[in-house]
């Protein structure tokens, strides 16, 4: 996080929200809806995984009856980041000012995007925080809160960010933060896909900012959380913390 107090921000432009989905038949006419009534002006791009349970074919009915909806079909399940990846690349063809990520399960309230795009005009990137005065979260289990803060503070100390949610995923990036932080390099696939933005953002001496959000745990249809995804992130951020370390010892900047 660095001042940006001393920087001017241009316009935003025009706005993608974008929306990762498997098997989320029952929440993705709800949240389409709420999207659209939240932030009338914005365009939104459901990224589908082939999902078994039918959410593209009702994506696809939401754009055919909405200009400001589309939807990109994917083969198959290749997790989060890859889902997201593709849509920022395809928001970046269609040459939007801002890229938001966006849950499908509710989790993320729809209307609170207008506050993140708000502080956005101040910001290469807004992060909407759990963990910051005024976030909260709703009918989480206790096991996923410890989870998500021990995520957030093991990644945090590893990676020296001063940022408090660092494993969240509503946020807002100006298109030009996501073309300056190395999109080809992003391996990641599960939820430290999330650390991995943040750190690149941070790295790349974007001004990154924290919103309160309430977060509201998903009331159908099943989490994809599992146990290769806390793996893949704990080893991820351990090698990003020792490497960064080593480089700093010698001298070096992080790639
Ligand atoms: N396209 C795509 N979306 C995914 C994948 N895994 C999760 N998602 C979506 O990412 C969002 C967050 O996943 P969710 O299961 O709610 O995670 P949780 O809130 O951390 O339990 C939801 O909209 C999911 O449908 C995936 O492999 N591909
Ligand atoms: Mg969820």
């Amino acid at each position: 996080m660095n001042d940006g107090g001393q920087r001017r921000f241009g316009p935003l432009g025009s706005v993608l929200v974008i929306i990762p989905t498997y098997n989320e038949a029952e929440n993705i006419k709800p949240i389409v809806s709420r999207v659209r009534a939240a932030v009338p002006e914005a365009d939104i791009l459901v990224a589908d995984d082939n999902s078994p349970d039918g959410t593209g074919k009702l994506a696809d009915e939401l754009a055919a009856a909405d200009d400001h909806v589309h939807v990109l079909h994917r083969q198959g399940k290749e997790g989060l980041g890859a889902a997201y990846l593709a849509g920022f690349r395809w928001g970046m063809e269609h040459e939007y000012g801002v890229l938001v990520e966006m849950d499908a399960d509710g989790s993320h309230q729809p209307e609170e995007l207008p506050r993140l795009l708000t502080a956005l005009k101040g910001a290469d990137l807004v992060l909407g925080s759990r963990w910051v005065p005024g976030g909260r979260v709703v009918n989480w289990p206790k096991s996923r809160e410890i989870i998500s803060r021990g995520g957030s503070t093991y990644s945090r100390l590893m990676l020296g960010l001063r940022t408090r949610d660092v494993t969240g995923g509503y946020r807002a990036f100006r298109t030009e933060t996501l073309k300056g932080i190395g999109l080809d390099e992003v391996a990641s696939q599960g939820y430290c896909f999330q650390v991995d933005l943040a750190r690149r953002a941070v790295e790349s001496g974007f001004h990154v900012v924290e919103v309160p959000i309430t977060f509201v745990d998903r009331e159908v249809g099943d989490s994809k959380m599992s146990r290769d995804i806390l793996v893949e992130a704990l080893w991820r951020v351990t090698a990003w913390g020792v490497t960064s370390r080593t480089n700093r010892a010698l001298g070096r900047r992080t790639p």
